[in-house]
């Protein structure tokens, strides 16, 4: 796993190199979910797949930006899927954008997930490593230092609510509203590493980007985005679900898959799961 840590930490020193760069434009491209490419995307799958090939126990990778995964060393032990920049429209409003990473043995599912990790561009450069513990490392010249381990409390104080609020079910607006009612704060830039960031060291609360009537299977990727996030919150002492079940517990039928999507303190998910609940005997 250390070998699969230092290629991330290089990936992330010329990723950051690479969002430094002035504005590169979108290209002609679409990725899987049919959102235009900007330039910087291709740019960074390309550095991350350059890493990733230099890494004899990485076997097979899954980029959110190309349409199959691609075997790198057959005899490789580790199956990675990851999102290069997500959020990378951010950086046109200088806002902070992230690069997440799901790290998978056998095959790509959410049961042989073994590790999570992402990199964090803001003001400065974080990462987040979740193995047997979710620890904080950040960038000092040429390495990641770690910082501190992660623990979420029983009950936050922040709400991240994502989604088309036109487009909610009126069960979930309710939900929401719930919070702030009882004092949480509004935190959402739109940029989901971000605002998980904020979440995870500010103590807890609630990130919720759920089905709506114009994404009834939501819009954030299993892979690459719903599975990595879950674990890491799992492995912080949070949880995460899908209104209804476990995250870790969902399959995965094809790499783009979505899923409506929940991540918090573990007081904020059962609150979820009680209303999701009650609205489905509806
Ligand atoms: P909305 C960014 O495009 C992204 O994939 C996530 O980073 C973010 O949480 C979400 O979409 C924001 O979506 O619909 O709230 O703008």
């Amino acid at each position: 796993m250390t070998d699969i840590f230092s290629a991330i930490q290089r990936t992330a020193i010329r990723i950051k190199d690479a969002i430094d760069t002035k504005d590169i434009g979108y290209s002609q491209q679409e990725n899987s979910s049919g959102e235009t490419q900007l330039q910087l995307d291709i740019k960074c799958d390309m550095i991350i797949q350059e890493e990733f090939s230099g890494v004899a126990s990485i076997n097979t990778v899954a980029s959110e930006e190309k349409e199959k995964e691609i075997v790198l060393n057959s005899s490789g032990k580790y199956f990675i899927a990851y999102d290069p920049l997500d959020g990378s429209s951010l950086v046109d409003v200088n806002l902070s954008v992230g690069s997440i990473f799901g790290i998978y043995e056998k095959s790509f599912e959410a049961k042989n997930m073994v590790a999570s990790c992402y990199v964090v561009f803001g003001p400065r450069v974080e990462m987040v490593f979740a193995h047997n513990k979710t620890k904080l490392h950040l960038l000092q010249g040429e390495n990641f230092e770690f910082v501190k381990e992660i623990r979420l409390g029983e009950k936050g104080k922040l709400n991240a609510p994502g989604g088309t609020q036109q487009n909610w079910e009126p069960y979930h607006k309710e939900l929401v509203d719930s919070f702030f009612a009882e004092g949480y704060r509004l935190r959402y830039s739109g940029g989901m590493v971000p605002d998980l960031h904020q979440i995870l060291l500010k103590g807890g609360g609630l990130f919720s980007y759920p089905s709506t009537s114009d994404r009834p299977k939501g819009k954030l990727r299993r892979l690459f985005e719903v599975f990595p996030f879950a674990f890491i919150f799992k492995t912080a002492g949070g949880d995460a679900t899908d209104g209804e079940r476990d995250l870790m517990e969902l399959g995965c039928a094809h790499i783009h898959d979505t899923s409506p999507c929940f991540f918090g303190s573990k007081h904020e998910i059962q609150r979820v799961k009680e209303v999701y609940a009650n609205n489905k005997q509806r």
